[in-house]
């Protein structure tokens, strides 16, 4: 028996301040999913390890915003990306998160064993402090005139203009992002990884010992970093959010995020384990795989590993797998500007495609260059390559079955040269398909998985089994066609779970079989098959238009983005003076195409209400019409018209709006509590 190998899996731990959207799947979560899948289909051991990053600035500037602590915050995040991970059904063996205490425990003794062999350099420093938000500004924070180039809008860490990488005490003329005032500057103490002083190693272990089995676009990133030079780098911060600083004289001060979250993987480990952790982090027998972006490339092979390596108990990562971006119909992805799709947006929209987004997405998987995810081209690789070939496929062999043969697996007496060669050449695609998952090029894996439903299409296309006069010649043929249909159920497992285990039930064949396994004949003669049905349906151009519609209705447009408002007080709330009116004119407003200057009934007085309506409601269709009216807002001059209040309207996912109204008529000016 072969020896059984041991994997440690990991995919980047997303910040909980968000959602998780499809770029997040095509970078790190999906590639993960498929390897893990893949190695336990060949029986490795192995773990699969993920969870909520919940610390640094990101996340304590968003509790604020939202005007809640940070775990609360944090807590609301991580239970939204935890259910989209498990609805789509990426199968980690744990997600985790680091407000745990056994993460800070965890963190803290990784820092505390540093500290004591001398690892971090201490030393005190005047930064940037924000006096209005009361915090010391991380680089990004902090805006400038670039001293290179001249453009104003330069950031603490880099020039986005001429490309120099910046310090912030380079800027000229700074400014707080957070509060737009200039900051000021103070003394503080901060404890350095000297990175510099690992530099010839580094060198070695990337450059030299992994420059044939790591991607080139990790292998160009490290390069890079590496010829321009290492400097130490703080390893705590000031703040009063993160896993405090475990020292007598650190009070106020917690560990850099990017300290404690990929130590995050080693407590997730722990929790998994609690009994053999140990094995998956310090045994050299164990392979340590990072799936991440591109963006968290320096983490993962270059600050991490030191960490690993001062520390001298851990074994190092032997890859990182790491993928450039998605892009969405053409534009970059941004969160702010809500140009993302979400995955529990998707999940809620097309609950039963999950195989057919796991297609797309790695069909399209960034894997050497950035890629672009359109609508269209979803529909077009669903409707002509999941439908068109693979689940055609699978139901023609066995509709053929089932009409010539019945439902079980015909008798190969006579087979032709022809069907053995189809046989032989179907062999040795699952092989093939290991071993680009192995080397981690997962749309060429894929696209070998798609092959083999191409040659089982073109065999009976040319075999034409309907046309065949012989009982014995038909039942050779689709024997052949289900060993095929075999063959993919084994191949499709790890890209498309779902898929997989339903051809597997139509061919009432449950022995668990790996890619390296799968050796033809795979069903035995005479084995029951159940009835079949199609796997995939066809996506309209109608849905197409619908969610492309969607996603451009809604950029820019906080009510559906994924972020919530800070809670409103009650005192607040009962400032708003809310009642029902009666549109009794209306008309359009001369050179606005969107606003209808309305006049509204409220019992004891007439208000002249300017609304954003006129593109979607006719004057004639508010005459007569209740609406609800914001009576005590302050008057406002729009076009020259004092607008006397507001009325109130529900927008829909695809930016239609309606007027919000009582359910019965009730006299106008009627208060609404
Ligand atoms: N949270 C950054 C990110 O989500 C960071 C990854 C941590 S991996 C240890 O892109
Ligand atoms: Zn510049």
């Amino acid at each position: 028996m072969k020896k059984q190998k041991r994997y440690l899996v990991t995919a980047a731990l997303p910040y909980a301040n968000g959602g998780i959207h499809l770029g997040h799947l095509a970078g790190a979560y999906l590639p993960a999913d498929i390897y893990v899948r893949y190695r336990r289909q060949c029986g490795d051991d192995v773990l699969f390890i993920c969870g909520s990053d919940e610390h640094g600035v990101p996340i304590t500037l968003g509790a604020r915003k939202e005007g809640i602590p940070p775990q609360q915050f944090v807590d609301k995040y991580h239970e939204l990306m935890k259910k989209s991970f498990a609805d789509f059904g990426i199968s980690f063996d744990i997600y985790s998160r680091t407000s745990l205490p056994l993460h800070h425990q965890t963190a803290q003794d990784f820092f505390l064993n540093l500290y004591n062999k001398k690892i971090f350099i201490e030393e005190t420093t005047q930064q940037y402090y924000d006096e209005q938000e009361q915090l010391f500004l991380a680089d990004r924070y902090l805006q400038g005139t670039c001293p290179r180039c001249g453009f104003e809008k330069a950031y603490g860490d880099q020039c986005e203009q001429c490309g120099s990488s910046l310090s912030p005490r380079d800027l000229i003329r700074p400014i707080s992002i957070l509060s737009g005032k200039p900051p000021v500057v103070r003394e503080t103490r901060h404890w350095y990884l000297p990175l510099q002083r690992f530099e010839a190693w580094l060198h070695q272990w990337i450059l030299q010992e992994h420059a044939a089995d790591w991607k080139p676009n990790v292998l160009g990133q490290c390069k890079s970093w590496l010829d321009s030079g290492l400097q130490p780098r703080a390893m705590t911060r000031d703040l009063d959010w993160g896993v405090p600083v475990p020292l007598e004289d650190a009070a106020g001060k917690v560990l850099y995020v990017w300290f404690d979250a990929p130590i995050g993987y080693i407590s997730a480990t722990k929790q998994l384990r609690p009994n053999d952790w140990e094995l998956y982090w310090k045994d050299a027998d164990t392979q340590l795989i990072h799936f991440i972006g591109k963006d968290n490339i320096v983490f993962h092979c270059i600050i991490f590993p030191v960490l690993l390596k001062a520390h001298g108990d851990f074994i190092l990562p032997a890859q990182v797998p790491a993928n450039e971006f998605l892009n969405l119909e053409g534009e970059k992805l941004s969160t702010s500007r809500n140009w993302a799709i979400w995955l529990h947006e998707y999940l809620h929209d097309l609950p039963d495609r999950k195989d057919e987004l796991r297609y797309v997405l790695t069909a399209l998987m960034p894997e050497s260059s950035d890629s672009d995810f359109t609508w269209k081209e979803y529909q077009a690789r669903i409707n002509n390559e999941l439908v068109a070939v693979l689940g055609n496929y699978v139901n023609r062999a066995l509709v053929l079955c089932k009409k010539y043969c019945g439902l079980q697996v015909p008798a190969a007496n006579v087979l032709t040269e022809s069907d053995l060669k189809t046989l032989r050449e179907v062999q040795a695609l699952p092989m093939q398909m290991a071993a680009h998952i192995e080397k981690f090029r997962f749309r060429d894996a894929l696209n070998t998985m798609m092959e083999i439903a191409r040659v089982g299409n073109r065999y009976l296309a040319e075999t034409e089994p309907w046309k065949e006069d012989d009982p014995q010649r038909v039942a050779a043929i689709l024997n052949t066609a289900l060993q095929i249909v075999g063959c993919l159920a084994v191949t499709a497992e790890p890209f498309l779970p779902e898929t997989a285990a339903r051809i597997r039930s139509m061919l009432n064949w449950h022995q668990p079989c790996s890619p390296q396994q799968v050796k033809l004949p795979l069903l035995p003669e005479a084995h029951r098959l159940n009835e079949p049905f199609l796997l995939f349906r066809q996506f309209e151009d109608e849905e197409v238009e619908r969610q492309r519609k969607k996603l451009y209705a809604r950029q820019n447009n906080p009510a559906s983005a994924v972020k919530t408002m800070p809670t409103c007080s009650y005192e607040d709330f009962e400032k708003l003076q809310l009642r029902v009116g009666t549109v009794i004119a209306a008309q359009r407003v001369p050179k606005a195409e969107k606003l209808l200057c309305l006049t509204v009934d409220l019992g004891s007085e007439k208000r002249t209400v300017v609304a954003g309506i006129a593109h979607q409601f006719e004057p004639d269709q508010v005459v007569g019409r209740q609406v609800c009216v914001v009576a005590n807002l302050a008057p406002r001059t729009i076009r020259g018209i004092e607008s006397q209040g507001m009325i109130l309207t529900a927008e829909g996912p695809d930016g239609q709006l309606s007027l919000v109204q009582p359910g019965e008529p009730v006299p106008p000016g009627a208060f609404i509590r």
